[in-house]
């Protein structure tokens, strides 16, 4: 018999195996998605909202070489202050292992370390997508082909408008990852509420999420749920802000040259820096709203399973 090299921490094993509700967290949001020192607050503050709605926080990153599934305060804080971490992706995952190193994990590491764990519910702020420009440069986020492989439900406020937001849903659709608008129609982009894109499907509920979870597991797909939970219009960052620190963005990245897995954290970064901290409080606000969500999804999924039994 072969061992997991994964390590759960005792709370997360604890409700696993009790049935009661679990929910994802990735990292690449603390180390590379919000300054230091605000990260680590927001970090904490990430999983205090689960705990307060009685769900099980699993906060995932590679420490030392170690996947693991459920931080200890060590590692929330290495995670988030050490400025040597690294961005790991799936492909990286074994590597990093090997290599002892410490990686915070997006969204298809978080997700893939989260299905071998046997959580089925997470949370996070956006998804990686298929960049501008993405027919010269070919740069399409990893996230994408792994959330056409994992039975995983991740609820998020869609893709920041960085990117190609209706690029990014056609690739969805040729993978086969489902999406639900969780009260919408349309799909969100992130700081703001609307991307004008409208999607086939729409839920009222946490409930409507998990039934729909469930027709899928009963039919053995093992494609990823995608809920788009938009920000209301009256939280949103200010579209015309939104509009010109973009433009910006974008000319800078073309300016510097920047390549690879650095482009999608110096886009955030000059966003950030660039709204005076508008849109950090904005970002907040999402992360929070949709962990908020996948608490309750995650609630209604353990409900369910305790019916089934
Ligand atoms: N989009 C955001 N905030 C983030 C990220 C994306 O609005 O923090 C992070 C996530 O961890 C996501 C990763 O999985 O960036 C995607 O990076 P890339 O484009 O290099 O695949
Ligand atoms: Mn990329």
């Amino acid at each position: 018999m072969s061992t997991s090299p994964l390590v759960l921490s005792d709370a997360v094993r604890q409700a696993l195996a009790d049935g009661r509700p679990v929910v994802a967290l990735e990292s690449t949001i603390i180390s590379h998605g919000f300054p230091r020192p605000r990260n680590l607050e927001v970090a904490r503050r990430f999983e205090q909202v689960l705990v307060e709605a009685g769900v099980t926080p699993a906060t995932i990153a590679v420490v030392d070489g170690v996947p693991r599934v459920g931080l200890d305060e060590a590692g929330l804080t290495r995670i988030a202050e050490d400025p040597a971490v690294v961005k790991v992706s799936s492909r990286d995952l074994g590597a990093a292992m090997v290599q002892g190193v410490t990686g915070a994990t997006t969204v298809a590491a978080t997700a893939l370390l989260a299905c071998r764990a046997g959580i089925r519910v997470f949370s996070t702020g956006g998804l990686g997508g298929v960049h501008r420009g993405a027919a010269e440069s070919f740069d399409e986020s990893a996230d994408l082909a792994a959330l056409s492989r994992l039975p995983i439900t991740v609820v998020s406020a869609g893709v920041k408008s960085i990117l190609d937001i209706r690029a990014t849903l056609e690739r969805l659709e040729t993978l086969g990852v489902t999406v639900l608008g969780y009260r919408t129609s349309r799909y969100p982009a992130f700081y703001v509420t609307d991307s004008g894109v409208d999607i086939d499907w729409r839920v009222e509920s946490a409930e409507d999420v998990a039934a729909v979870m469930a027709a899928q597991d009963a039919l053995g797909l093992e494609h990823a749920v995608l809920v788009a939970n938009p920000l209301p219009p009256d939280r949103q960052l200010d579209p015309e802000l939104h509009d010109r620190v973009l433009a910006d963005a974008l000319a800078a990245a073309q300016r510097s040259g920047v390549t690879g897995k650095a482009v999608t954290p110096f886009l955030l970064d000059h966003f950030q820096r660039h709204t005076q901290g508008a849109s950090l409080e904005v970002n907040i606000d999402i992360a929070v709203s949709n962990i908020a969500l996948g608490g309750g999804i995650a609630t209604a999924w353990a409900r369910r399973g305790v019916l089934a039994r």
